[in-house]
């Protein structure tokens, strides 16, 4: 009986030991994204549940501000991050690669969203979500829109920003400024005549009241700005640089080392920052429900569009684009969706992909592994162009006005759809206001009423959520294939080796390789002194 006892208690403890091991193993692994996770859920529940207490205005903006300040931390990152990742990355590689990277990159990103958008068109098609939502929705008038011509030019004056520093925070953008005309001459005015009053002895006289035809208002397109960072002209910019680095040699080498270290500050600052992130993400979607108007409306009348446009990200998300990964790169996709979870409840949390793109960066190059010269140039192009979620989104949404419409489309119209869908999320980040102007674009090109757009905005802040997963999931996945279409172009730099190297090397032999300003490569067991300008010993 003693005997059992005794092995039963060390049993029980080893037992409880192994589980405290795993416990710590998992929390040290997994414990930030479970925390994230977590918190979105909690702030979902505390949102619904102060919901009930109709926090004034001001006490909502109190509530927010942890979670704006977890935004305002992401937005800060992004142009330290974008401009650096796009110069380094593309420097560190010769010319002809960057060229095929580059063309391998932005077909793809063609490809999948055009995917996306045939997805939604589907879907949409057989669900048929615009049967449900007859036309009892209000419509509101919106203002005058800016042409589809009007926009296009927007995109490529934002393409060449004409002030560097203005770009890194407005971005061009036409206006439209109602100008009265004066009416045409040659209408004869109309006359109303006023029978005399009676009992008002001042009107003795009949009157003639002169009726001025209304005045003609036009919208006349001036230049103007738009407060938001003009990514394409940055991005267009720091690539051009980059590519213009990697060519120049060692005389570029300066310039490119202080990209890397502003780079590598950046991801210190997010591995700090991620510590902030659960509490930070409580508030914002807390901050989020208590700010939203009417849950139910969204419910009862966007029920069916909701879902349609759901289970469309969710095909191409979790089935599409993983299939895609394993058919191409012939490897399991779920670990690699795995190590994006953080960067996908970041998404989820701030729904946008551009405030993600620091933690997807982390992601990408902690837990995937993949090439840093491939990861710093395919995801700051995929933030800007590819947009696979928004445009799944924007042909279900343009079909549902025209099913609410009870507007047959033919196939013509189906595929007009799909092209300016697919163009409009591509231009999306050189549109000012995109988000309208890219859906009036889409709508106008069937022939649709833009003022519908009216009927889709109850539902719009909660579904950018999921397309903002979908858009960022796309570029992590584009990232993987790209590093695997172009593996045999980028075989480890000379740098890399030199690195790894010295990291495997015991501390007290590293001052051999680098001492203060003489630099050793160290290849095989070839070991020869480069310039000390070659490298930057300071990073490793
Ligand atoms: C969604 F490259 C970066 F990171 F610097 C970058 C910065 C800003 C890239 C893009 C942007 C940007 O402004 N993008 C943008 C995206 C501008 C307007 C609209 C959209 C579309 O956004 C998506 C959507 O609404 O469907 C979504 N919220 O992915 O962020």
């Amino acid at each position: 009986m003693e005997c059992m006892k005794s092995s039963l208690q060390t049993l029980l403890a080893v037992d409880s030991d192994n589980v405290k091991a795993w416990l710590k193993d998992f929390c040290k692994r997994n414990g930030l994204l479970t925390l994230s996770v977590l918190s979105v859920v909690v702030g979902c529940l505390l949102g619904f549940l102060l919901r009930d207490m109709n926090f004034s205005d001001q006490a909502k903006i109190y509530f927010s501000f942890p979670g704006e300040l977890l935004m305002r931390m992401l937005k800060m990152l992004i142009l330290p991050l974008i401009t650096s990742s796009l110069m380094s990355g593309l420097s560190a590689m010769d010319s002809k690669v960057c060229g095929k990277m580059g063309l391998i990159t932005i077909t793809y990103y063609l490809w999948t969203t055009f995917m996306a958008v045939i997805v939604g068109i589907v879907l949409v098609s057989i669900i048929h979500p615009g049967a449900d939502a007859k036309t009892d929705v209000e419509r509101v008038s919106g203002g005058p829109v800016i042409t589809s011509a009007d926009a296009l030019l927007d995109l490529i004056r934002n393409m060449i920003p004409s002030n560097l520093i203005e770009a890194t925070f407005q971005q061009y953008r036409t206006q439209l400024i109602p100008v009265v005309q004066p009416v045409t001459s040659g209408k004869t005015p109309d006359f109303v005549y006023l029978v005399p009053d009676e009992k008002d002895p001042t009107l003795s006289k009949p009157v003639f009241l002169e009726l001025t035809p209304a005045p003609n208002v036009i919208y006349k397109p001036l230049p103007g700005s738009s407060k938001e960072m003009n990514v394409l002209g940055i991005v267009i910019f720091s690539a051009t640089i980059g590519l213009l680095l990697g060519t120049m040699g060692e005389r570029g080498t300066p310039m490119v080392n202080v990209c890397q270290c502003v780079n590598e500050c950046v991801m210190k600052i997010i591995s700090a920052a991620v510590w902030y992130f659960p509490l930070g993400i409580v508030f914002l979607v807390a901050g989020k429900i208590l700010e939203m108007r009417d849950p139910s409306l969204i419910g009862k009348k966007l029920g069916m569009y909701a879902v349609t446009v759901v289970s469309g990200l969710l095909l191409h998300g979790t089935v599409i684009l993983p299939l895609l990964y394993l058919f191409i790169t012939r490897k399991n996709p779920i670990p690699y969706v795995r190590g994006l979870l953080q960067a996908l409840v970041i998404a989820l949390a701030t729904s946008s992909s551009s405030a993600t793109l620091p933690i997807t960066m982390k992601c990408l190059l902690e837990n995937n592994g993949i090439d840093r010269r491939i990861a710093r140039f395919v995801l700051p192009m995929g933030a800007t162009i590819n947009m696979d979620g928004t445009a799944l989104y924007e042909a279900v949404a343009a079909i549902f006005i025209a099913q609410v419409n009870e507007y047959e489309l033919d196939f013509g119209q189906l595929i007009t759809i799909s092209i300016t869908a697919t163009a409009a999320s591509i231009g999306a980040a050189g549109i000012p206001q995109a988000g309208l102007v890219t859906m009036v674009i889409v709508l106008t090109s069937v022939g649709l009423p833009a003022d519908d757009i009216t009927l889709i905005v109850a539902a719009d802040w909660a579904l950018d959520r999921f397309r903002t997963m979908v858009n960022v999931l796309g570029d992590a996945l584009a990232a993987g294939i790209i590093a695997h279409l172009c593996r045999k172009d980028l075989l480890p730099s000379d740098k890399d080796i030199l690195i790894s190297k010295i990291q495997n090397l015991p501390a007290s032999e590293i001052p051999l390789l680098a001492r203060k300003d003489r630099v050793f490569e160290v290849l095989g067991d070839v070991v020869t002194e480069k310039p000390a300008v070659y490298y930057n010993i300071a990073q490793v």
